[in-house]
């Protein structure tokens, strides 16, 4: 991680833990909001008008919160736009790295070799992980917001004219019963599989296991009535945070992070769901199972010896 904008060598996959044992996760700390005339958004400065070519995305495929803003950067139409950048998915000893991996880049527009140098660039005192993913701006030379629920809002609507508006992930209707899910699904699901895999006692594992599986019966009963999306009809932003946690759910957090009760291919219902989501156009596209497996299976502290399982099937989601 980075102490006052210098890279320290102790680098570890669990962030924090609580007094149980239990994973906690950085809180982010970039929050500026792009907007359509450029003033501030729910949390920061102004200073962040919309505009094409302004802005870059860092992402790695591996991470499922980067993963959220490609699929919303893709589904608004935004390519154009805003340009991307992926990293290796193998964490190296100083984090996130620029390079030659198949799917990867460089970084062309700064010439970083590691994601900490962009951050550090940004706050030279800065102090924390550098995390993916990163909305970087062109003109002030800056990070505007490393939190990705916030990307994915200012994507969805941060870009006026820009963007497809007739494509809303957060409709005013649903507003509520969207956060009502994402509050819930958050903890249990997303980065429940996390707390599972990160715990450091016996007690802090069940705990989310548990949580982890009562939230997928309980979605996998919602989806069962026959509805295509969490809130109906309608795809919004808790689709894409929930899928972005099934589609890794077999290929890493099933075997890595030992969340093996059932496998998303045991759900009826998840797995039509998963597939009909991946069938949106340009979904798939945001989906690297290689980069997932071998991101995942690289994590020292979980799995020494780096060795990534040859499975499992995953053809009937058409990979
Ligand atoms: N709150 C952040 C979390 C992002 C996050 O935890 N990213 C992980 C990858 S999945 C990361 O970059 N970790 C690097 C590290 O911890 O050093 C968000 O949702 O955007």
């Amino acid at each position: 991680m980075l102490v006052n904008g210098k890279w320290t060598q102790d680098w570890q996959p669990v962030q924090a833990i609580d007094a149980k044992g239990g994973f906690v996760r950085q809180v982010s700390s970039f929050r500026n909001w792009v907007t359509p005339d450029g003033s501030a958004g729910p949390t920061g400065e102004d200073g962040f008008a919309a505009a094409k070519g302004r802005y870059h995305l860092y992402v790695a495929y591996i991470c499922p919160w980067a993963s959220r803003t490609l699929i919303a950067r893709k589904l608004k139409k935004l390519e154009d736009v805003v340009s991307v950048s992926v990293v290796e998915p193998v964490l190296s000893d100083e984090g996130w790295r620029f390079g030659d991996y198949p799917g990867s880049n460089r970084d062309d527009l700064n010439g970083a070799t590691y994601l900490h140098e962009l951050y550090s660039r940004a706050e030279p005192t800065f102090t924390g992980r550098a995390t993916v993913p990163v909305l970087w701006d062109r003109e002030r030379k800056t990070i505007v917001n490393n939190e990705s629920a916030d990307i994915v809002r200012m994507l969805n609507s941060g870009f006026g004219a820009l963007s497809d508006e007739s494509v809303d992930f957060y409709p005013e209707a649903l507003r509520g019963e969207i956060d009502g899910l994402n509050e819930r699904i958050y903890p249990a699901l997303n980065n429940g599989v996390y707390r599972a895999g990160f715990a450091t006692t016996q007690v802090a594992y069940e705990e989310a296991y548990q949580g982890v599986f009562a939230m997928l019966d309980e979605l996998e009963a919602r989806l069962g009535d026959g509805r295509a999306f969490l809130t109906g009809e309608t795809f919004t932003e808790a689709d894409i945070r929930l899928f972005v946690t099934l589609i890794r759910f077999d290929a890493a957090y099933y075997g890595l992070f030992k969340c093996n009760r059932r496998r998303l291919a045991d759900y009826p219902a998840l797995s039509a769901y998963t597939r009909r989501v991946l069938d949106l156009p340009g979904v798939r596209g945001t989906v690297n199972i290689d980069h997932i497996k071998q991101g995942y299976y690289s994590i020292k502290a979980l799995n020494p010896n780096r060795i990534v399982p040859l499975g499992p099937d995953l053809s009937a989601l058409g990979f």
